[in-house]
């Protein structure tokens, strides 16, 4: 039959015909040397069918030609394998829109989602100025999939202003955050805050000096990101032992780090306040970006230096072990602190990973 003809009953147009032709993917029956026209068996009306069917659920052209050649069983497997895929991409897709309707607006997209979880976080935020200080600049935030520290730097206020500003930027994160994207939003969400910073020094050049630590744990099901940089620390307490899981951005720290000072000299060392980088709005930085598995029975200690620079590490390792109350566990370290005499501000989030529900 004519291409025309055959076009009307299989449904297909003469130029998809012509395509089809010279991607191999249906050959005519015959084609007139003289006229260039093509002609097609009606037997090929099954396998045009086929093609207009796969082309309307949108599969590749490619991926048609090679179920082509294919007998229907194998056919059959390949397009449910195909579907499978388009299914699982929907899905990714779906809920990284979401996540972006929400972080957009503002607004938690997620509740639908809540009942579905497995995993949640028992916390509690403890921040005390500390027995030194006339201000405090740290700031904290604690929900059930953020939480982040920030230590301000700069004094008179300003060190305030931007240990605010990285928290206030982490908030809309508090959300459902596909888990492959936690690291994205995180490094996103700490670069919106420098520019915030950038802005506001060069609306006030007074405020040069000021900075900000940031340290943020954002969970996703039984993902958790980590976003770093300066000397606010994460521990992880788990089976009963407890690890440091940042690094501390400081002089001492890479000195430690290249063997040229000892543990023992760290706390007495003259530069142990100094910050190789944070957030100014002024220096480059760059924050580190860390993974980890959510677990149940697995603890988190976030803490300011107020913390961990006044209190031994086994003293809080103690508490983090010991006590099981979060409110408590955090009470207590903060009562180390100011049984050290407090020199900075003190902040503490006790963070449990527990069964929903
Ligand atoms: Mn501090």
């Amino acid at each position: 039959m004519s291409s025309g003809e055959f076009a009307r009953v299989s449904g297909l147009s003469r130029k998809a015909l012509r395509l089809y032709d010279e991607l191999g993917l249906l050959t005519p029956a015959r084609v007139d040397p003289q006229s260039g026209y093509r002609f097609y068996a009606p037997a090929q009306l099954e396998q045009a069918r086929l093609v207009a069917w796969l082309r309307r659920l949108g599969m590749p052209l490619a991926a048609i030609r090679s179920m082509s050649t294919l007998s229907p069983t194998l056919a059959a497997r390949a397009l449910a394998d195909y579907w499978d895929q388009v299914e699982a991409e929907n899905a990714a897709r779906r809920e990284l829109a979401s996540f972006l309707i929400g972080y957009l607006s503002g607004k938690d997209t997620a509740m639908s989602h809540a009942a579905e979880e497995e995993l949640t976080i028992r916390y509690a935020v403890r921040s005390d100025i500390g027995l030194v200080r006339a201000d405090n600049e740290d700031a904290a935030y604690a929900g059930s999939r953020l939480l982040a520290i920030a230590d301000g730097l700069g004094g008179h206020a300003a060190g305030e202003v931007a240990s605010a500003a990285v928290i206030e930027a982490l908030r809309p994160l508090d959300t459902q955050v596909p888990s492959g994207e936690l690291l994205n939003a995180l490094a996103h969400a700490v670069q919106r805050a420098e520019g915030t910073l950038r802005e506001m020094v060069a609306a006030d050049p007074s405020l040069s000096g000021m900075g900000t630590t940031v340290t943020a744990l954002l969970r996703s099901g039984s993902r958790i990101g980590l976003v770093h940089v300066g000397d606010t620390r994460v521990y992880l307490v788990r089976d009963g032992e407890v690890f440091q899981i940042t690094r501390d951005h400081t002089v001492v720290q890479s000195l430690l780090d290249e063997g040229k000072i000892t543990e023992g000299e760290v706390s007495s060392h003259p530069q142990r306040f100094l910050l190789l980088q944070a957030l100014d709005g002024q220096h480059d930085y760059e924050p580190d970006l860390q993974f980890h598995d959510a677990r149940s029975g697995d603890r988190y200690l976030l803490s300011s230096d107020g913390l961990h620079a006044t209190v031994a590490a086994d003293a809080i390792a103690r508490v983090l072990v010991e006590v099981a109350d979060p409110d408590q566990a955090a009470a207590d370290l903060i009562k180390l602190a100011m049984d050290g005499g407090a020199p900075d501000n003190v902040t503490c989030i006790v963070a449990d990973i527990v069964p929903a529900g």
